[in-house]
């Protein structure tokens, strides 16, 4: 059996996670859930990426060793993933030794059969963005302010031949168009690579640099800091071991667009070609959250801390919020607002009030169990047909990453429940001592009960405790694979179900004058 393998980036350790390291955390973690869910076997990893200059620069400036940091923030980072609810089945360390091993064994096999080679380097260098730059990447004759400070080096290294591999690479990229996700990002990288490629330099004289994997076959150098963090791909599922052949070729490496060209898009598919491996399947490249038209990052200081927003909101809303409002492909401002307007009105008002209402007519009408559907009129079909158009719309735009949309189609169709209910107004037909009126009446509340479930079954990838605590309300067990489940009918005839309750307690606006004290 081959897993679905999928990976995030592995973060630095040199800042705490921020608002962009969780939402990429949950979209890998919502994929995983939407595949387990149609019964794939998923494999998912993250991790932290602890080597390299600015690892080493940001342990000097606090006084500590570089591993006590990346030891903190492993920490921190992992903590991060519990409060999100990653279902992560490995988190990869690459100060690990099962990492360096396969790292080195890499090495060696590459230089014994000369794809690397020594060499003087003299080029520009950029710690920020640990990347080697050239005149070409100046902007105006400057260089743009995202590499932070370059400088000028000189000295003898190991290189790696990219340049071997150039053509090779340009004509996977056109020949596979499913390789690159979205399309116009692979244009990007046919673009990068019109001008060729030097080979790579891979290796740092420890004099310079000591915080790094050592080359096996000089030590006076250690590894370049990307050449050994995309190698977490292979270390952490048993690389050189029979295991190996269950998970490789990685499905999706979920990234963000910074790091595809060239690390992603050019370094990782020729290193593997190199290797003798096959090329991962896609790299999904997400857009950034910003910060009123900023990249969040640790470096700018204008970060958001997403433990903070889910404390406040909970994890379900959080989760849900990062998923409506970011189109994957483009970059999404992140506003405090507009997620409370959100909770508000998606959660609050047409999710929430939706379940508490239908659970208190429940109990009121129907002693709290879901009865018969035995009316097929025009609002009952209305209803049904909805869903009918709807979920395979909404498991499209899920298989094609579009979870903003898939949640766009969904909650209109929540919203059709809610209006539903409006149009059967179960609380009048109570009122009623005709025979109908009370099948109508029954009716409503199982033909609601039916609603629920199904928006349900596809919200617990993105919302899995809300969802599960709403299925446990309607008296379903967890759904293990959805597909049969889809089908609209009477699935919960008889059920005996829990009491209305508030799922997402209204918060208000802070507004600023409160803030204020004169
Ligand atoms: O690049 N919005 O680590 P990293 C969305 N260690 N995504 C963001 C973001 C934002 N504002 N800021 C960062 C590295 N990310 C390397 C990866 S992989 C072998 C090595 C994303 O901590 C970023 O695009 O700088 C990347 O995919 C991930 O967070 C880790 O970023
Ligand atoms: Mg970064």
């Amino acid at each position: 059996m081959k897993y679905f393998y999928i990976t995030t980036a592995i973060d630095y350790a040199n800042g705490a996670p921020h608002l962009g390291h969780a939402y990429e955390k949950v979209l890998a973690d919502v994929i995983t859930r939407y595949k387990r869910l149609r019964g794939t076997h998923v494999y998912f990893l993250t991790g932290l990426d602890e080597h390299g200059q600015k690892v080493q620069q940001t342990a000097e400036k606090k006084g500590v060793e570089p591993l006590s940091l990346c030891n903190e923030m492993a920490k921190a980072f992992q903590e991060m993933c519990k409060h999100l609810e990653i279902s992560n089945d490995d988190y990869i360390r690459t100060t690990e030794e099962r990492h360096k091993k396969v790292v080195k064994e890499i090495l060696q096999k590459l230089f014994d059969q000369g794809d690397i080679y020594k060499s003087e380097y003299k080029g520009y260098y950029s710690a920020k963005e640990e990347q080697f730059l050239q005149e070409k990447d100046k902007m105006e004759g400057k260089w743009p302010e995202s590499y932070g400070d370059v400088v000028e080096i000189s000295e003898s290294n190991y290189f790696f031949r990219l340049s071997k591999y150039h053509e090779w690479l340009v004509q996977h990229i056109e020949k596979n168009n499913e390789f690159i996700f979205p399309t116009f990002r692979a244009k990007e990288v046919l673009e990068f690579l019109k001008e060729g490629v030097n080979d790579l330099c891979i290796s740092r004289p420890k004099a310079r640099l000591s915080w790094g994997i050592e080359l096996p076959f000089d030590h006076d150098y250690v590894t370049y800091v990307w050449f050994d963090a995309l190698i977490n791909y292979l270390s952490a599922i048993g690389y050189g071991t029979e295991k190996f052949d269950a998970y490789w070729p990685a499905d999706v490496h979920v990234i963000g667009k910074d790091i595809l060209i060239p690390a992603h898009g050019v370094y990782w598919p020729i290193m593997l070609k190199a290797i003798g491996l096959q090329i991962p399947k896609k790299l999904l490249v997400h857009g950034w959250w910003l910060q009123s038209g900023n990249k969040m990052s640790k470096s700018k200081g204008n970060v958001v801390n997403p433990l903070e927003l889910i404390d406040q909101l909970g994890v379900d809303a959080f989760r849900f919020f990062l998923m409506r409002e970011m189109h994957i492909v483009q970059d999404s401002d992140f506003s405090k607002e507009l997620f409370l307007i959100r909770y508000n009105s998606d959660l609050g008002n047409d999710l929430g009030n939706l379940v508490s209402r239908f659970l208190n007519m429940a109990q009121r009408y129907c002693e709290g169990k879901v009865p018969e559907i035995s009316v097929h009129e025009k609002a009952e079909m209305e209803l049904k047909y909805l869903w009918e158009s709807s979920y395979e719309e909404i498991l499209k735009s899920m298989d094609m990453y579009q979870f903003h949309k898939a949640l766009d189609i969904l909650f209109t169709f929540i919203r059709a429940i809610n209006r539903y209910a409006e149009t059967r107004a179960p609380w009048k037909l109570a009122k009623s001592t005709e025979q109908k009126d009370r099948e109508r009446l029954e009716t409503s509340i199982a033909t609601m009960a039916e609603g629920v479930r199904l928006s349900t079954l596809l919200l617990e990838p993105i919302m899995p405790t809300i969802s599960k605590k709403i299925q446990e309300l309607l008296g379903t067990p967890s759904i293990q694979a959805i597909d049969d489940a889809l089908k609209w009918g009477n699935s919960l005839k008889g059920n005996q179900l829990g009491e209305k309750c508030i799922l997402f307690p209204r918060v208000e606006q802070e507004s600023e004058g409160e803030e204020k004290k004169d």
